[in-house]
């Protein structure tokens, strides 16, 4: 269903819900334990945001990285998102165990591409402190083209819009015990028919991985992940497509495929703090912190998600959030934009309302 029907059925009360568009990851679980994500709607305003196992950002929109500029991709921003800064705490799980990515309910149907998650160790400093541009990240998950028989397909974000907006990963039980950063990322390739147009959505975990495991893969740091011209990001999904390639380095060998499936959440998870006590040798060389993860209490950011007031259904006086979708073949919701938004066309298919002035 797309979200223009299901705002029709449900009407204006879930409306700014429904179309603020994207998403985000807002909580995790790990064997029905379910650990909080970094709330954008609050945390970026705190000055002390609760500990949670995701990486924070100061983007309170649900908004994108995009290989847009002389950056490219190598942008540190690909990294974990947007100015993003190390989790404060992590979760245990063991090796061989499944983990359930629960996004945000609103990820719009009309952002089909791949599911993408690596793994990364922090050493036995921990990922709380460990510095991000170092990460080097191996893929154990890549999704991306299911069926094509009717262009634009099924992908793999459809399967997680099917399961309630959430994936699952299986972390491989072949790696070594340790800490690591989950990095987790859907790829939205509505608008990538044009060198810059593929959206990215990366989320980031602390993870100390529990297990007897003794592989340490080998992987690349996230600015080298991508190419703005990779067959699997410069891509038009409108036409038939006889392949598709998912972006990143080559899958892992002991990577596993599973079948999907939600998980139900028995309990709620409290983040271990510390440097994760993995430390093989026994040391104790938790180095003293740094500053580097202070959490910046204003935002950069222009834009609000909050600017929706709306009428009825059907479109007459409503407007669209920033970022949402406000026009495209079969569009029938709002075309017109919040203030500090205009709607551009990026194909026949999808207009969104990008912000003015920024
Ligand atoms: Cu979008």
């Amino acid at each position: 269903m797309s979200a223009n029907a299901i705002y029709r059925l449900l009407g204006p009360a879930l409306f700014s819900t429904i179309v603020a568009a994207h998403g985000h990851i807002s909580n995790v679980v790990i064997n029905g334990v379910s650990y909080a994500g970094w709330d954008i709607g609050s945390y970026p305003y705190m000055a002390t945001p609760p500990t949670v196992i995701a990486w924070g950002t100061p983007n309170t929109s649900n908004g994108f990285i995009t290989p847009v500029g002389p950056d490219e991709y190598g942008s540190t921003d690909i990294i974990c998102h947007k100015e993003a800064t190390n989790a404060k705490g992590h979760a245990v799980v063991a090796a061989g165990d499944k983990v359930f990515l629960q996004w945000t309910p609103e990820w719009p149907s009309s952002h089909h591409g791949p599911i993408v998650t690596y793994l990364a160790n922090c050493g036995t400093g921990g990922c709380e402190t460990v510095d991000k541009t170092k990460l080097e990240f191996f893929k154990i998950d890549g999704v991306g083209l299911i069926d094509d028989s009717t262009p634009p397909g099924t992908w793999a974000d459809d399967e997680l819009i099917a399961q309630g907006s959430g994936w699952m990963v299986e972390i491989p039980p072949t790696i070594a015990p340790g800490n690591y950063v989950m990095r987790h990322e859907l790829i939205a390739l509505h608008s990538a028919g044009s060198a810059g147009g593929a959206q990215n959505y990366p989320q980031c975990f602390n993870l100390q991985i529990t297990g007897s495991g003794t592989d340490k893969p080998a992987g690349v740091v996230g600015t080298s992940l991508y190419k703005s011209t990779d067959p699997g990001i410069l891509i038009d999904i409108y036409q038939s497509l006889s392949t598709y390639v998912v972006p990143g380095p080559t899958l892992y060998s002991g990577a596993v495929s599973i079948k999907q499936a939600t998980s139900a959440i028995t309990a709620s998870g409290t983040p271990v703090t510390g440097a994760g006590g993995a430390a093989p040798t026994g040391s104790t060389t938790k180095s003293t912190s740094t500053t580097l993860i202070t959490v910046p209490t204003t935002s950069t950011k222009t834009t609000t998600t909050t600017k929706t007031t709306t009428t009825a259904a059907g479109g007459g006086g409503a407007t669209q959030t920033v970022y949402g979708q406000c026009g495209g073949n079969g569009w029938t919701a709002p075309t017109a934009c919040a203030s500090g938004a205009a709607c551009s066309s990026l194909n026949p298919y999808y207009s969104q309302c990008v912000p003015t002035g920024v």
